[in-house]
């Protein structure tokens, strides 16, 4: 048991360090590569949108996962562990839809077309499917009404659900990144290695790699909470 205990806080500080790069990554890659934060329709209120996405869609949805892994809250209610789970949830959400508000407010400034591109579709449908787990969640689990076979009907939806869009923001993301680069790397280009393109390519290796540990800590049987009788 130590053993194990030993493995999962391996990965749990592996994880958040990964996490907590990736967000300084993106800090780093719009404040010195970019052109800085704003609110004022141009691009530096356009670079919230990374920054707000890889905080909270990335780094606080992935911490969200694995709250009820931590072996040190099993001691904690139920009720606790899901109404954390459930908060940082939707402070993750509200990020991601600030983060959308400044992409459309930006482009909707400068005249630039919105959801043409395929990171946007995908990123927008993670998003709606994001807001309707969390309602779901906070509706059928949190919510003490829905009957004990409900719960058990939908929570392997839920977890299949949620892991899916955890996946597909991280691939989102990856489209994202690549669209910026080809987009705003044009001279010298994103083909001749510029230190932005290196950078940042390393800022989409560290959120996939966060994403792999998230996966790797939420599917290990023997780190789940232990379940209470009839719950
Ligand atoms: C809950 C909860 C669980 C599941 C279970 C259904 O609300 O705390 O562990 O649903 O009751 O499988």
């Amino acid at each position: 048991a130590m053993e194990g205990y030993r493995g999962f806080l391996g990965l749990l500080v592996s994880a958040l360090l990964v996490g907590f790069l990736s967000v300084i990554f993106t800090l780093v890659w719009v404040l010195h590569y970019r052109e800085g934060l704003g609110w004022d329709g141009t691009a530096l209120e356009f670079n919230w949108h990374p920054v707000l996405v890889v905080t909270g869609f990335v780094f606080i949805q992935g911490i969200a996962i694995i709250v009820y892994r931590l072996p040190w809250t099993w001691k904690c209610s139920k009720l606790l562990m899901k109404s954390i789970h459930a908060g940082l949830n939707a402070v993750a959400a509200i990020l991601a839809i600030i983060s959308l508000v400044a992409v459309f407010d930006f482009h909707n400034a400068r005249n630039i077309p919105n959801m043409y591109s395929l990171h946007s579709w995908v990123g927008l449908t993670a998003v709606i499917l994001y807001i309707l787990q969390l309602l779901l969640g906070f509706f059928v689990f949190l919510l003490p009404w829905a009957p004990l076979s409900l719960r058990a009907l939908l929570m392997p939806i839920h977890v299949y659900s949620g892991l899916l869009v955890f996946g597909t923001v991280i691939a989102t993301v990856l489209m994202g990144v690549t669209e910026k680069l080809i987009f705003a790397l044009k001279n010298p280009a994103y083909s001749t290695f510029p230190p932005e393109g290196v950078f940042t390519n390393t800022l989409g290796l560290l959120i996939l790699v966060f994403g792999a540990l998230i996966f790797w800590i939420v599917t290990r049987p023997q780190w789940k909470r232990p379940k209470e009788p009839s719950s």
